[in-house]
């Protein structure tokens, strides 16, 4: 194992904040890394909340404001799991202050955010990247390498799918999800933004889209903690609970993408099929471990998919946890990216997906949201 240490400072701690503290505990369990991540300190707005997620989530210290977080120098890195308004604000004053910085995604509210967090991040010469982590599913990046091998030749359809159910419950309260104002989107840029990175790494960069976006219901009950005494007062939702589009790929490629919080049943179905010239291939996140593979060139009678558990050696981040033929889980996608990011660091180059990814996947949602206005085919590049 290396000597360096890598001091990180991790702003948030609820869902994604547990996510990246487990990938911090675990890496070293796992790995010899080139150098090791020491989990300095954490930080969030309500004392009594923060104190708790540092103890639970093996934080050794804690602040109140990331402000403070930044200004210390016993860190080097900002991980950024806050809601998606906040990241331009803090990723841009952790670059200025000479902080290497992962953000969760979407990368930001706004292109126009986007755009200045990469051109900080540049200046800054630091390392930046964005957390979409499906892309370190081992079947995800056997998919790939199958790709770039020329396995499925040239490429004609991606057709992607994430499916969550959680908000069909009318009665389901109004959260920062679900406003514009910290949000962003919808399910637009939760989890369409995870298929336009998958379909970006895997097919290529996407070229026009046209798109639909719905809100289905337009009023929430509010939390009880902002209507406190009136527990039947309602707020208004002013983000999309689905969206649809389709997208030309600049190599010729055509894709379909649907997200959607209402698809009953599907509780985190992300799922693509791709189909090209000499094969075609499958993934589903809730079968995460297993690639679906159709190769053309098979005998005529034994034609049909495989089923292909990628946990061997030959299967890039296969078996680099366990043996092979021993199953992992979504826990290890941000293993995979962490473990990425920190030798990054540590040798001096930027991991992708990087804010220039995270910058394309935004040019791409804000692509589809003016098309979902005027009803026409629009640009991703303007
Ligand atoms: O990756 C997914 C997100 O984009 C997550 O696992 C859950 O759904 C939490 O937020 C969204």
């Amino acid at each position: 194992m290396g000597d360096q240490q890598i001091r990180i400072g991790l702003v948030g701690y609820k869902f994604m904040g547990k996510a990246h503290s487990h990938a911090y505990r675990d890496l070293p369990f796992f790995f010899d890394l080139p150098a090791v991540p020491v989990m300095q300190a954490i930080s969030g707005r309500d004392e009594d909340g923060v104190n708790a997620a540092a103890e639970k989530l093996g934080w050794a210290s804690h602040e109140n404001d990331w402000r403070a977080l930044i200004q210390r120098d016993d860190i080097d890195v900002i991980d950024i799991v806050t809601p998606n308004h906040s990241h331009a604000e803090i990723a841009i004053a952790a670059l200025e202050a000479g902080k290497h910085v992962l953000c969760e995604k979407p990368l930001a509210i706004s292109v126009d955010e986007a755009k200045r967090m990469l051109a900080a991040a540049r200046k800054s010469g630091k390392v930046h990247m964005i957390c979409h982590n499906y892309r370190f599913s081992p079947a995800v990046q056997f998919a790939k390498k199958l790709i770039r091998e020329g396995r499925l030749g040239r490429i004609y359809h991606f057709r992607g799918l994430y499916l969550q159910d959680w908000l069909i419950d009318p009665d389901s309260p109004l959260e920062w999800r679900m406003r514009k104002e910290e949000s962003g989107s919808g399910s637009h840029g939760d989890l369409a933004s995870h298929m336009i990175d998958l379909a970006r790494f895997l097919v290529g960069d996407i070229d026009e889209v046209v798109g639909t976006m719905e809100t289905f219901i337009s009023a929430r009950p509010l939390p009880e903690q902002e209507a406190p005494e009136k527990t039947t007062e309602m707020g208004e939702v002013d983000v999309d609970d689905a969206s649809v589009f389709i997208a030309r790929f600049k190599n010729g490629a055509i894709g379909t993408f649907e997200a959607t919080r209402f698809a009953g049943g599907n509780r985190n179905g992300n799922r693509f099929e791709i189909n090209g010239e000499r094969g075609s291939i499958r993934w589903d996140l809730e079968s995460m471990n297993v690639l679906e593979v159709y190769l053309k060139d098979d005998e005529p009678g034994l034609q049909g998919f495989r089923t292909i558990t990628c946990t061997e050696t030959e299967h890039p981040y296969g078996n680099i946890y366990w043996a092979p033929g021993h199953n992992i889980g979504y826990e290890h996608t941000f293993l995979g990216l962490i473990r990425e990011f920190l030798n990054g660091i540590a040798t001096g180059r930027c991991p992708q997906p990087s804010f220039a990814d995270g910058l394309q996947n935004q040019m791409v949602l804000e692509a589809v949201e003016k098309s979902s206005r005027s009803r026409q085919w629009v640009s991703v590049d303007g």
